[in-house]
């Protein structure tokens, strides 16, 4: 079954708005089968974004992830990384569509509330820096 990583940034956790968002991804059929609270260090923060090592944005956006907790959790279901990433919204909560999470709950372009895995190769990458086997619960 197909499988997404989910971060709740520090500005959501902060707000208190996690549960909420948690939420919002079982209701669209998506199960949740990992989850976990911890403060990313800025070594993980560098390997989780390094995509974006060369981004002007990039040291701020590791000091933002990781500048509280944060929660990350894996969803499993069909089509689970498209369908995450639509309820979470644009990138830009201010570009985002009404009633997606950035929409309803992101501040600006970087604190925007949450991450999702982008394609299904780097939901394997991403699932495999912050669980290990056996704390996924997976069917
Ligand atoms: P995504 O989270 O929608 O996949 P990415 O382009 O992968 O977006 O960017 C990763 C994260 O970097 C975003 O979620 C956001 O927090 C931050 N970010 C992206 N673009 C900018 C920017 O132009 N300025 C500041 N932060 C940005
Ligand atoms: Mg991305």
């Amino acid at each position: 079954m197909e499988k997404t990583l989910v971060l709740i940034k520090p500005d959501a956790t902060q707000r208190g708005l996690a549960s909420a968002i948690l939420s919002r991804l079982e209701k669209l059929g998506l199960k949740m089968v990992a989850i976990k609270m911890l403060h990313l260090d800025k070594q993980l923060a560098r390997q989780h974004y390094a995509v974006h090592k060369d981004k002007p944005f990039f040291s701020s956006l590791v000091d933002c992830i990781s500048s509280a907790p944060i929660v990350a959790a894996v969803f499993e279901g069909y089509k689970a990384v498209e369908r995450a990433r639509e309820v979470m919204g644009a990138t830009d909560p201010a570009k985002a569509e009404a009633g997606t999470i950035r929409s309803d709950f992101g501040v600006d372009i970087e604190h925007n509330s949450v991450h999702g895995s982008d394609s299904t190769e780097t939901a394997e990458i991403e699932i495999r820096l912050f669980f290990t086997e056996n704390e996924i619960f997976s069917s």
